[in-house]
């Protein structure tokens, strides 16, 4: 590891030294430290500041899954402005995957060896607990060594909501039928103003908040997210990871923190704003932010879907210490203009990590290594 010394010699933009000093002495960072780092354009100092924070907590070893996506329905009675994959009821779009398909999905060739099924989807009032119980009882039936990961915590508030139960009374059901944990996506911004332009309407930001509280006390683990590069601004993201930061203090049930970059096309916001894709330079400095900011959150993923594979790659010495994985058949993001492959096989996400010089590391929900490597694609 580079020494203190090297690292606070090499950084370029002076008003750094007492941040880059702080996170030397393993300080918490505070919102003024979180502002220097999103106006910096010393990007280099930001990139050694948290690869010294990622090797201090994991060395060179980076992980991925071998997961696939999947989306039981994409109509959506919400209105997220930045969503390309929602279709109204009557769009011809429009479908409702019934667990026959899903299992019928499931047991084609492209899925073996898969070890996560990570399932969001559109909010749709026909869809009821009963819906989500007998899926996930005949999911895990058919194969109980999948991982389900299922549900944003704005997803179990709007079936709780149309199934007339209470958010803990739908999430026991669930658990009870093979529910393991929850994906992180949803959070888009917490600020309500940023909040009402990009998504209208949508459960506000204590609303996600509680609701990982109350996964986090019944022992599933979630993931948290955050929508960059379209109109927020430094103040409202520094916002955004400190309120995440808070509820990780409180509860410790956040596993991986994923930066998503603002994909543009086919959607409202995109439309409306003068918005550009992300640049590489915002991508890696998300990724450098959120390792040095999010002192008590263990995995920070580089999410390739979104902001390429090669940049993915080098986000690795950036602070990321997690590639996701295969991600096998990803919609959303793709339905709003990824260019990015629809799933990497598990031996190029190997070779992205071992040629950057890390150690490859395939992993379960968890974070617990696999002894054997899961069957080979
Ligand atoms: O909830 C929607 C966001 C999320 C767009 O937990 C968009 O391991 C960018 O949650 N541009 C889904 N983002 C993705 C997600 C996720 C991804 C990777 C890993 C994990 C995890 C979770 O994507 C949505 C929404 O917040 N989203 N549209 C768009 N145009």
């Amino acid at each position: 590891m580079t020494s203190d010394h090297a690292i606070l010699r090499g950084i370029r933009d002076s008003s750094l030294k007492n941040v880059a000093q702080k996170v030397l002495n393993g300080q918490r960072l505070n919102i003024e430290d979180g502002l220097l780092l999103y106006t910096t354009n010393d990007l280099s100092s930001l990139g050694s500041l948290a690869n010294h924070v990622r090797l201090r907590k994991h060395g060179l070893k980076t992980f991925y899954v071998h997961s696939r996506r999947l989306s039981y329905t994409n109509i959506c009675y919400t209105h997220c402005q930045f969503c390309a994959f929602q279709a109204k009821p009557g769009d011809p779009r429009a479908y409702v995957l019934t667990a026959e398909d899903i299992i019928k999905d499931l047991s084609s060739d492209v899925n073996k060896g898969v070890r996560e099924l990570h399932m969001v989807a559109g909010h749709y009032p026909k869809l009821k607990i009963d819906y989500f119980e007998d899926l996930f009882i005949k999911i895990k039936q058919k194969f109980p060594d999948i991982h389900l990961k299922v549900f944003t915590m704005v997803e179990m508030d709007y079936y709780a909501r149309v199934s007339g139960i209470s958010i803990e009374e739908f999430l026991d059901r669930c658990i009870a039928a093979g529910l393991e944990s929850c994906p992180g996506g949803g959070a888009e911004i917490f600020d309500e103003e940023i909040r009402q332009k990009i998504c209208i309407g949508k459960k506000d930001a204590e609303i996600w908040l509680n609701n990982a509280r109350i996964c986090h006390k019944k022992g599933l683990k979630t993931n948290c997210t955050m929508l960059y590069g379209h109109i927020e601004k430094p103040l409202h993201k520094i916002d955004h990871l400190n309120r995440l930061r808070t509820l990780q203090d409180e509860t410790n049930g956040f596993l991986a923190y994923i930066p998503l970059a603002y994909q543009i096309e086919d959607n409202e916001l995109g439309r409306t704003y003068p918005i550009r894709e992300t640049t590489g330079y915002a991508d890696l400095r998300e990724i450098a932010v959120a390792r040095l900011f999010l002192d008590n959150i263990p995995h920070i993923k580089a999410y390739w879907v979104m902001i390429t594979e090669g940049l993915a790659q080098v986000a690795l010495s950036f602070g990321a210490n997690d590639l996701d994985g295969t991600i096998i058949q990803e919609e959303i993001a793709h339905n709003a203009g990824a260019k990015t492959p629809q799933m990497l096989t598990k031996q190029r996400l190997q070779d992205l990590i071992s040629s950057a010089g890390y150690i490859p590391s395939e992993r379960d929900h968890l974070y617990r290594e696999y002894a054997q490597p899961s069957a080979a694609i």
